[in-house]
This record gives C-alpha cells, sequence and structure tokens, in this order.
C-alpha cells in the first residue's frame, strides 16, 4: 500500500517523562513537509547519551519525546525540494545536521551546524512543530533524529545516503557510537604514527577510539576502565596495555606517566566524569600532549584545573561526532566499512527486537552490553 502524503501508525518507544521506563505505543507520524524525508527505521542503537535523558543527567529535548539518535533505514517518502535521497535508499539520519551554508558548515575545522538541537533542546524541526503525536499529544523529535520509531521524520539536513550494499544492522553504528570514537582519534587527535596513547572508558566510545588509534598507527594503546571485564575486547580491538585504577594506590595519571616516560602523546575521556577529563590531562605529557575529551558529562558540571597544566604546551581539546562533517563522513565511513577497512562486529554486543528496547536499556546499565542493536 502506497503511504506516500498519508498519515502512518506506527509503533514507537514513547519516553514521558525523566526517571520512566519508555512505553511501546502507537503513534501517528505525520508526512514529510517541504525539505524533509519520512525514513522507515531498520535498526537503531543504544547510546549511553539516550540513557543519560531517561536517567535525568543530561537536560536535553522536552517530554514527552522518542529518543533514538543511532540508526539507519530506509526512505519511505520525500517532502517537496529533496534532492538528497529518494524513496527507497538506504540511510542514516544526522544527530549532527550538515546545512552547508552556516559559518560551523562553511568553516573547514569545524562541524557543529547551526541547526543543531543539541544546546538548543527545542526538541521540534526548524519549523517548530513536530511530526510525531500519540494520544492527541505532540510527541518531541530528539536532536534532529529520533530513530526509536518504526517511522521518523527528518529534515534533509540530517539524512544522509549510503553505499547500497550496506548492512544497516551494522552500519547503524556509525550514526553516533563508532565514529564519535574512531573519529576523536583519526581526526580531531590526528593520531599518528608511533605515538602513545591512553583511553579511558571502554564502552562502545572508547573501543571506537581503540580502533581509530590503531589503524592510525600508535605504537602504544593504553585502555583503562574500572570494570576490568572490559579488558579483553579492548585488547581485541587493538589495546597494548590494559590497567584498572582500583588496582593501584597511587592515582592513575602517575601510573600512565610512570608506562610512557612523562605521559602519552594522546589521551581520550570516554565517560563523562570531570574527574577523569583531569587525569586524562595529567596523563597526557606536559609539553606535547593533546587531551580529548569525548564523553559528555552532566549538564551542571564544571571542569576545574590549575592552567598551568596547559601552559608548558599542552593541548585540550574537544567536539561532537569526532569533528566529522556528518554528511560527508557517514557515507565514506560505510563504505569504508564494507571494504573491511576496520570491523564494528566486536562493538556489536546484543541484538534485540525492538519491543524489548527496556531490556537493551538495562544491560547497558548492568554494564553488560556494549551496543545493543534493536531490529524493528
Ligand atoms: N574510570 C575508568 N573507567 C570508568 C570510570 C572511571 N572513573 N567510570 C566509568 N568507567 C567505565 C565504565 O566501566 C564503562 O566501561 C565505560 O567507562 C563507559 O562506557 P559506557 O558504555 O557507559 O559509555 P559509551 O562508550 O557508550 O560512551 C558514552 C559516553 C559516556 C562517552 C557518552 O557521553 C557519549 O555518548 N558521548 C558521545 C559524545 C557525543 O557526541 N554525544 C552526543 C550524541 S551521543
Ligand atoms: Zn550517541
Ligand atoms: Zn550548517
Amino acid at each position: 500500500m502506497d503511504t506516500t502524503g498519508k498519515v502512518i501508525k506506527c509503533k514507537a518507544a514513547v519516553l514521558w517523562g525523566p526517571h520512566q521506563p519508555l512505553m511501546i505505543e502507537e503513534i501517528e507520524v505525520a508526512p514529510p513537509k517541504a525539505h524533509e524525508v519520512r525514513i522507515k527505521m531498520v535498526a537503531t542503537g543504544i547510546c549511553r547519551s539516550d540513557d543519560h535523558i531517561i536517567e535525568g543527567f543530561l537536560k536535553t529535548s522536552k517530554y514527552p519525546v522518542i529518543l533514538g539518535h543511532e540508526g539507519a533505514g530506509i526512505v519511505e517518502s520525500v517532502g517537496s525540494g529533496v534532492t538528497c535521497v529518494k524513496p527507497g535508499d538506504k540511510v542514516i539520519p544526522l544527530f549532527l545536521p550538515y546545512c552547508g551554508e552556516c559559518r560551523g558548515c562553511t568553516e573547514p575545522k569545524s562541524n557543529f551546524c547551526r541547526k543543531s538541537d543539541i544546546g538548543k533542546n527545542t526538541g521540534l524541526l526548524s519549523d517548530h512543530t513536530s511530526r510525531f503525536t500519540c494520544k492527541g499529544k505532540l510527541i518531541h523529535n530528539f536532536i534532529c533524529t529520533s530513530t526509536f520509531t518504526e517511522y521518523t521524520v527528518v529534515e534533509e539536513t540530517s539524512v544522509v545516503k549510503i553505499h547500497d550494499d550496506a548492512p544497516l544492522d551494522k552500519v547503524c553504528l556509525v550514526g553516533c557510537g563508532f565514529t564519535t570514537g574512531y573519529g576523536s582519534a583519526v581526526n580531531l587527535a590526528k593520531v599518528e604514527p608511533g605515538t602513545t596513547c591512553a583511553v579511558f572508558g571502554l564502552g562502545g566510545i572508547g573501543l571506537s577510539v581503540i580502533i581509530g588509534c590503531k589503524v592510525a598507527g600508535a605504537s602504544k594503546i593504553i585502555a583503562i576502565d574500572t570494570n576490568s571485564t572490559k579488558f579483553e575486547k579492548a585488547k581485541e580491538l587493538g589495546a597494548t596495555e590494559c590497567i584498572n585504577p582500583k588496582d593501584y594506590d597511587n592515582p592513575i595519571h602517575e601510573v600512565i606517566q610512570q608506562m610512557t616516560e612523562g605521559g602519552v602523546h594522546y589521551s581520550f575521556e570516554c565517560i563523562g566524569n570531570t574527574d577523569v577529563m583531569v587525569s586524562a590531562l595529567l596523563s597526557s605529557h606536559v609539553s606535547c600532549g593533546t587531551a580529548v575529551i569525548v564523553g559528555v558529562a552532566p549538564s551542571v558540571s564544571i571542569l576545574s584545573f590549575s592552567p598551568r597544566l596547559l601552559l608548558p604546551g599542552r593541548t585540550l581539546k574537544s567536539a561532537l561526532f569526532g569533528g566529522f562533517k556528518s554528511k560527508k563522513c557517514v557515507p565514506e565511513l560505510v563504505t569504508d566499512l564494507i571494504a573491511g577497512r576496520f570491523n564494528v562486529d566486536s562493538l556489536l554486543s546484543h541484538k534485540l527486537p525492538f519491543k524489548e528496547i527496556n531490556k537493551g536499556f538495562d544491560l547497558l546499565r548492568k554494564g553488560e552490553s556494549i551496543r545493543t542493536v534493536l531490529e524493528f
């Protein structure tokens, strides 16, 4: 049945308010307006940032909301004026949009498009409305994507066509976790061959940083986590040493300094903990080290350290999505993945049917999963 131009009724996971389980509800998804695209989701990953909103650590969006920002699907229909994709195309929604016109898009070193809803937290599309309703209520959109639904509507600036052969259950990770970590190593830090790296936090993001450090040719990759069960995967992906801060009496940055003759070239914080951000800074070499903050700290946090830590020449940097311009890098990374340049299989720890989404969040909270991919 042709659904073009019609309202679609489908199932979605609705978050009615913080600290609540997601509810599988029947929702209505309006047809795409001009420059919008309606997508039939095929797979979506559960990212820690979605959990932060459920748990109320991150103040973002408005409730009720359909979360999810790491997914892949097939275009169902397009609104007028859309030329970048057509019905039937395999696509990845982009939580970091690319309009191609704003300062964030035109500056070569920036990737933060002004159309992003991160920090604005309107929970709406550009025309200040949403395409979702449930039980007569407006349901908000989440950072330009909302992938925890059988159908979603995004703006053309928030979607990109990918290779026809892409396995959607794997490449959905390119929509956030893999790209954020991998890009932080190869694009933001620009790790060079023969350098030393330290990666704090071995979830999906930290493990993707390790993949990037290895592809870039780092000679030493130290993996740090308070949960030693994460070490096996870290080693499999390229960590040369794994250390647990609980096994040492002295602070972990001192241990890393001793292991690396004064500190690593590149350190990465992939947890979202401000104390660990300072540890990562101290673990980087005093005059040639770079610390990269990848994790997102709770909205109220303040990072506090002496500016003298930077004075001798240390660098502290951060960016969303590995600093990549989303529309350009996502199709390239998908093609690289198909070509076998890297492998995301070991990040994909669990697969569940979409309806078991709350079980997927439980696995993440218990530290048992790396990435759970939900299939529709
Ligand atoms: N010291 C060492 N390891 C620790 C500590 C500590 N003090 N505390 C926790 N850990 C370990 C945990 O055991 C766990 O293994 C790991 O840190 C964190 O992993 P996860 O699985 O919780 O999280 P990830 O890998 O999914 O990472 C998510 C981030 C925490 C980095 C989160 O902030 C994020 O998704 N950042 C991406 C930034 C971004 O672009 N966000 C916008 C859309 S996501
Ligand atoms: Zn994410
Ligand atoms: Zn832009």
